[in-house]
């Protein structure tokens, strides 16, 4: 079992406890279990007992159910757990608003146990009278229902990339002579995925034989010579078709969509008297091929220059083509430091040393430590005195990681109110200030664009993170006015975040182009909590290359001399 595993079977446990009502600190012993082993490096089921104890917040009795778990794939007292509770009750609790206290009462007294039965039972109006329900909560409950039937099926953009990865190395390992190149949303870029596409050139039909074959498949939906589909284990769908090595250009391109943009430019094919389709271009007359061995090729003869994967969404991008006015777009070798994430101060797992040892690795030249302000207190957020303590220590390791400067910040809460957590004097003392929204998610448009606003015109902050709060696939955005708000951080010389972590990516491409356009600054920040998450900027990065952003509109491209005349302390000093 992989790390990634074993961490699901800590938080399902965590989860069925919660629902049993268990023993608070039983529970967080798992969800930190979950927490630590899944973003761990190196694979914990390779470890003995002692290295297992030496791994934070892991103790005697959780060591030996990861051993459990290494020696036989399963673990007794979970798969004790699963009897009292049929495993799909833990969809009930994924749904917004559904908590739970929630899921136990409808188990116990409804005898509910998946999400159709509850959606039902909604519609028949038989929650309303449940202890602490209602009509209000029941309409609630049918609405979150509604929202994850949009979301079925989808998974993150991580996960789909890792899940496509592991199938591409199994198809490399048992067909070493084709080229395979995973396609569609996922070559995009787009945050959720659908499924997995995979083009294969170069091989025979004898391939799909590998394909379905794959260790990791649950059920073959589809086998033919040039396309089969499965169904994978964790859900994701993966498609593979096989195309002549003359067609890899046109398959590619046709197989990358989006469906959008491949209208237009099948369209623009028929206007130039030529047929485009997934095995090439061809004059409509004599059905002769002008191009589509390559994507580039395609392109050119339609008089387009190459489109980048993440802009072909038919958002511009063709007439940008055609006039050889597409942007060059930020790329991982831009990137200069990373500008929010935690560490033992708070909430995070590994201390200052150990995430600046992995950004020095990472060939930054400068970090942020933005540990989290008070009013967190969940998170054992910082008061003034720890924070300017915090600041000390941080900067007293300047010198110590090469060329790598740390820079003394902080992520400070927005109140409700708009007003921020910490004291103005403490703020001014910092070398960078983020600012953020952690609580108080239900306030309508109005009075969250007005909160928000109000913390842009304090004087210290540099960085507004995660503007909307979303969480992919579990909580809508929160309600604000986004035109108002990059209008308002542009005047202030505030940039917007793309947080990276991977269930959030807020800003999304939209409202980040919408922020480059109204010529407010990007950052393209980890939010990490461990020194793995610092690897997470790819996401964040692909989010960026979707909203046309370029170099100079991202902050953290610029070096230390550049960045620091752009932070609000110095604009106020000169
Ligand atoms: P997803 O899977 O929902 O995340 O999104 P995609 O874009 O990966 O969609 P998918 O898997 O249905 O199809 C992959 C690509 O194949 C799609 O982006 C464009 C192309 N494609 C699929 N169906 C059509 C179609 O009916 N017409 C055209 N022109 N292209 C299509
Ligand atoms: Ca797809
Ligand atoms: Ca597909
Ligand atoms: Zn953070």
């Amino acid at each position: 079992m992989d790390n990634r595993q074993i961490a699901q079977v800590f938080a399902e446990i965590a989860d069925l406890l919660e629902i049993k009502g268990e023993n608070v600190f039983k529970i967080r012993a798992y969800r930190t279990a979950a927490e630590t082993v899944g973003t761990w490096a190196d694979p914990v089921s390779r470890m003995d007992d002692r290295q297992l104890r030496d791994l934070p917040g892991i103790g005697k009795d959780l060591a030996a159910k990861i051993r459990e778990l290494a020696e036989t794939g399963t673990c007794a007292f979970h798969q004790e757990l699963l009897q009292e509770f049929p495993p799909t009750i833990l969809d009930l609790l994924r749904l917004h608003g559904v908590g739970p206290k929630t899921v136990a009462l409808l188990f116990t007294t409804l005898n509910i146990r998946t999400v159709d039965e509850l959606a039902n039972a909604a519609r028949t109006g038989r929650l309303r009278d449940l202890k602490g329900m209602g009509a209000k909560k029941e309409a609630l409950i049918l609405k979150a229902i509604e929202e994850r039937q949009k979301d079925a099926g989808r998974h993150l953009l991580s996960d789909t990339a890792t899940a496509s990865a592991e199938l591409v190395a199994h198809l490399r390992e048992h067909a070493p002579q084709v080229d395979f190149v995973p396609v569609g949303s996922l070559r995009r870029g787009c945050e959720t995925c659908g499924d997995i596409d995979i083009l294969a050139t170069g091989g025979d039909p004898g391939l799909m034989e590998v394909f379905i074959g794959y260790g990791k498949v649950d059920r073959v939906l589809g086998h033919g010579d040039t396309k089969s589909s499965v169904r994978l284990q964790g859900g994701y769908q993966a498609d593979l078709r096989l195309v002549p090595p003359e067609s890899r250009g046109a398959a590619m391109q046709y197989f990358t969509g989006s469906k959008a943009h491949n209208i237009v430019l099948r369209d623009r094919a028929i206007q130039r008297g030529l047929k485009l389709n997934e095995y090439g271009l061809f004059r409509t007359g004599d059905d002769s091929r002008v191009a589509g061995d390559t994507e580039e090729g395609i392109y050119e003869a339609l008089g387009l220059a190459w489109v980048e994967p993440e802009l072909r969404e038919n958002r511009g991008e063709i007439e940008a083509a055609a006039e050889r006015r597409l942007p060059r777009l930020v790329s991982a070798a831009d990137i200069r430091g990373d500008l929010h994430m935690h560490t033992t101060a708070t909430d995070g797992r590994d201390e200052v040393e150990a995430m600046a040892a992995a950004a020095e690795r990472l060939g930054y030249a400068y970090i942020a430590i933005t540990d989290h302000s008070k009013t967190l207190a969940m998170a054992n957020g910082l008061d003034e005195h720890r924070a300017l303590a915090h600041a000390a220590r941080v900067r007293a390791l300047n010198g110590r990681f090469g060329g790598l400067t740390l820079l003394a910040g902080i992520e400070c809460d927005i109140l409700p109110d708009g007003r921020l957590d910490l004291a103005d004097d403490c703020l001014a003392q910092l070398d960078l200030v983020i600012a953020s929204v952690h609580s108080h998610f239900t306030q309508d448009e109005a009075q969250m664009t007005d909160r928000v606003l109000r913390a842009l015109e304090s004087s210290w902050v540099d960085i507004l993170a995660h503007p909307t709060g979303r969480l992919l696939l579990k909580r809508e955005p929160l309600r604000i006015n986004m035109e108002a708000v990059a209008a308002a951080a542009s005047r202030h010389g505030v940039a917007l975040e793309i947080n990276c972590q991977t269930d959030r990516l807020d800003l999304n491409d939209a409202h980040a182009r919408l922020a480059c356009e109204r010529g407010a600054g990007l950052v393209i920040s980890t939010d990490a909590h461990s020194v793995t998450a610092l690897g997470h900027l790819r996401w964040g990065l692909q989010m960026a290359r979707r909203a046309w952003a370029t170099p100079a509109d991202v902050l953290n491209t610029r070096s230390l001399q550049e960045l620091r005349p752009l932070l609000r302390r110095s604009r106020r000093a000169a």
